[in-house]
């Protein structure tokens, strides 16, 4: 049996980073809908997150992404956050949104594009300096549509080069995150399509460079669990980007489409000491909310992660080890489902109450009257979006 306490102990620690962008408009490549209330800088995001926090108590940090949320002084930006009770976390780079970008960013052909694509992800770094940010997260877009496009190995140079520029640039205490993705923008090749490129690239670069794990960029059926298991035991992963998938990036809700792939994703991260800080796994969620409400849709986001997370920790690994060991396949799979067929959510009621925060993070949330009031003051002006 697992000791209670120590789960809801881990359960109160939790952290889980919010994505600015999840809180501003999006959609897909045929149709942006807008919403009312919807934030008009990246003050108004930093607001609609510490809503997120003050009802569920473990969404106090908020990753920020360039240029969507550049601002003149990013040290008030930061202060702002405090106010709120939050902090900025990761500084997502964006290299694929310039025309200059339409084949490519750090791998493009012409090197006055690469000096450009760098030259921005060392700002990243400048706003990682203002912020206290640790980490900058990397996703290229980079890639070819065609065979014989371009060379992928000399690509593969350009990538690794430009990468190590900006490593040489991090300072104490920060951290570059590589994010690999299968396919989308590109058709053909992508330049960093798996976490065996990303792992690679990180282990030549050194300790600072670590791998994410978008749960939403593999091809159908690959074993995510599997590559976290393993880069855990590596010390090579560094975050996740939790959304959840049916058929490719769909960046739909975490959970909502496989609860059992994010506890078993979850159970790996438990067993292998993935929520010690001191190992420094990031948990972010990086999803967009096209047709449901944006910010309940995060809350139930942080929900989803939490009750996840809850079954994981509940799984008796002493009962799990000793079935293992003796080769009893059926003990060793009920030991597991078992804690994943566990109703969790009496034990976060109570770690919620626990936290004087209402058992119910979206009925709380209603009760706030946050969705009305942005929905009156937020007029005017240009709702943020990523423009898609
Ligand atoms: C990419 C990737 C990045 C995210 C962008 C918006 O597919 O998941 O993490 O920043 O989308
Ligand atoms: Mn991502």
């Amino acid at each position: 049996m697992k000791d209670r306490s120590a789960v809801k102990a881990a359960l109160r620690a939790q952290v889980i980073e919010t994505p600015s962008w999840g809180y501003g408009n999006s959609g897909t490549r045929f149709k942006v809908f807008a919403q009312p209330g919807v934030p008009r800088d990246p003050f108004e995001k930093l607001a609609d997150a510490a809503v997120v926090h003050a009802v569920t108590g473990v969404a106090p940090v908020v990753s920020l992404h360039i240029p969507w949320d550049r601002v003149s002084d990013f040290g008030k930006l930061a202060a702002h956050a405090q106010a709120l009770g939050v902090r900025i976390g990761a500084i997502n780079s964006n290299t694929f949104q310039d025309d200059d970008y339409r084949i490519g960013s750090v791998c493009h052909p012409d090197p006055t594009v690469r000096r450009k694509a760098i030259a921005h992800l060392l700002e990243c770094v400048d706003i990682m300096d203002a912020t206290g940010s640790r980490d900058l997260k990397l996703w290229f877009a980079d890639g070819t549509n065609y065979p014989g496009q371009d060379d992928i190995t000399a690509r593969q140079d350009r990538l690794a080069e430009a990468l190590s520029e900006v490593y040489t640039r991090l300072g104490d205490g920060q951290r570059m995150v590589l994010e690999y993705k299968l396919f989308e923008p590109s058709f053909y090749t992508t330049d960093v399509p798996d976490w065996g490129t990303s792992y690679a690239h990180c282990l030549h670069l050194g300790p600072k460079a670590k791998v994410v794990v978008d749960t939403g960029h593999h091809a159908p059926g690959v074993n995510i669990e599997f590559i976290v298991a393993f880069l855990l035991r590596e010390k090579k992963l560094g975050a996740f980007d939790f959304n959840s998938r049916f058929y490719a990036d769909d960046d739909l809700m975490v959970g909502a489409a496989d609860p059992f792939q994010l506890f078993r994703i979850l159970h790996e991260v438990a067993k292998n000491d993935g929520f010690d800080p001191a190992n420094g796994v990031a948990f972010m969620l990086d999803q967009c909310h096209n047709i449901e409400a944006k910010i309940p849709a995060i809350i139930r986001s942080v929900m989803n992660v939490q009750e996840a997370t809850a079954k994981a920790l509940l799984v008796d690994l002493d009962a799990l080890h000793a079935t293992q060991s003796t080769g009893d396949v059926l003990g060793a799979n009920a030991v597991l489902m078992d804690a994943y067929n566990t109703d969790v959510r009496p034990l976060l009621a109570e770690v919620r109450a626990e936290m004087a925060l209402d058992p119910d993070p979206l009925a709380a949330y209603r009760t706030t009257g946050h969705a009305e009031k942005i929905a009156a003051e937020r007029v005017g002006g240009t709702q943020a979006g990523w423009g898609a």
